[in-house]
């Protein structure tokens, strides 16, 4: 076995170089931040020394590590986002015990989450920096940003509804709200509009037609929220952000193995998981693509979302089955209000690479809810 040949302090120092940005005030801003503390890897039995310690993956809230014991060993480890939530505690319990119950029904490990608990037996350590976690690295898999076929696509979107088919008994009251109001989209709309008047970057005045777009849809975005109060759309647990880089695949298959980034499963509707999917996975580009001639929503792959998806939960109600457009089009537009009002307030939120990433970001599903609008997406008063 290879031994481990770095101290603790080269590897970190080796995680800052990293990261470090070539412009001093991003560095400031990211580079103290973006190191585990070694406080950090000492909470945590890796069964080994450790190897490699490196920033990972491309989430845009928490800060991803890849840590290697000597042993060969991998680990995710994460400083879990302040912005998510105050209270760890509740939010690991959650993801503990969705994990578990989904444990009693897979029998392949790699096909759930697993959480390596701190050496005091907590499923987060915390210390002056904020709170981390760490989960056992799923091996051979790979998180895809854009999906390769028609096979992946069916999939992944089976992938995402049998992981709310498999909490179909799962008591739902247990779940803390992690972030509450998540998907409450005329909340959304209402912290969007305050950001508007604010104003506080001083950046409206430049996104006045995209400010003009969305608020012109607020009466129909707010659809699903009113349902949902009413009663009309039954209440599941729901992972929230089925992005498709929130799911990692076998490596040699091509299989969906794992669905990740469970911060956000709470109580919610099952059109804020398909509404999501579509969103991501059937845009013909990137998240935040420039040039949005090359944005489309492609309605073959949202055709065979729609079938994946309906297939690993047979039990949608009927008004559930008739709304899947409509979900598309909400959830798009609640993110599209959602990064509006991050641009408005100086990119507080979400982590950005760039000055305007939030606004190119609002830009392209700005231009898949007009698409969606040509498709007859609409909501039928
Ligand atoms: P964020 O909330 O910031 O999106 P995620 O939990 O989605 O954070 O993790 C970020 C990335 O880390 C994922 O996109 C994936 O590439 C990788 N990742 C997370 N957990 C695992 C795991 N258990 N095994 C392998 N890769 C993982
Ligand atoms: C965030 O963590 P990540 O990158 O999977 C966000 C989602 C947004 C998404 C937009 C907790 O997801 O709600 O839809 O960015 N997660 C949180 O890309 O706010
Ligand atoms: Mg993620």
């Amino acid at each position: 076995m290879k031994k481990c040949t770095k101290t603790k302090a080269e590897i970190l120092s080796e995680a800052a170089g990293a990261l470090k940005p070539e412009t001093g005030l991003e560095a400031e801003k990211t580079a103290p931040a973006s190191v585990p503390p070694s406080g950090v890897l000492d909470a945590f039995d890796f069964g080994g020394a450790i190897r490699d310690c490196h920033p990972f993956g491309n989430g845009h809230i928490n800060t991803t590590f890849l840590v290697t014991a000597d042993t060969g060993s991998r680990y995710i480890l994460q400083k879990i986002s302040d912005l998510l939530t105050t209270d760890a505690e509740g939010l690991m319990n959650n993801i503990a015990a969705v994990t578990r119950h989904i444990q009693k029904k897979e029998s392949d490990p790699r096909r759930v989450l697993s959480i390596l608990p701190a050496r005091d037996g907590r499923y987060f350590f915390q210390d002056v920096t904020g709170n981390w976690r760490v989960y056992r690295y799923v091996e051979n898999s790979v998180c895809m940003e854009q999906a390769q076929n028609e096979g992946d696509l069916y999939r992944i979107a089976f992938a995402f509804g049998r992981f709310m088919e498999q909490l179909k008994d799962f008591p739902a009251e247990e779940l803390m709200e992690v972030i509450p109001d998540f998907h409450n989209t005329p909340m959304r709309y209402r912290k969007f509009r305050q950001a508007v008047e604010k104003d506080i970057a001083g950046r409206r005045s430049s996104v006045e037609s995209e400010i003009g777009f969305l608020l012109k849809r607020e009466e129909e975005a707010g659809v699903l929220q009113r349902m949902r109060e009413r009663g009309e759309l039954p209440v599941r647990v729901t992972h929230n952000d089925t992005k498709l880089n929130n799911i990692l695949f076998d490596a040699d298959s091509g299989e969906p193995l794992c669905v990740i980034d469970l911060d956000t499963v709470m109580p919610g509707l099952s059109l804020y998981d398909f509404g999501d999917l579509i969103r991501y996975g059937a845009s013909t580009a990137a998240e935040d693509e420039k040039d949005l001639s090359r944005v489309h929503l492609d309605l073959s792959r949202y055709e065979l979302f729609r079938k994946g998806f309906t297939d690993a939960c047979p039990d949608l109600t009927k008004t559930e089955t008739e709304l899947l457009p409509v979900g598309a089009k909400v959830i798009t537009l609640e993110q599209a209000v959602r990064f509006l009002t991050d641009y408005l307030e100086g990119d507080v939120y979400y982590k950005t690479d760039y000055a305007g990433q939030n606004l190119d970001r609002t830009r392209t599903q700005i231009r898949l809810v007009s698409e969606m609008e040509k498709a007859g997406f609409y909501w039928k008063y």
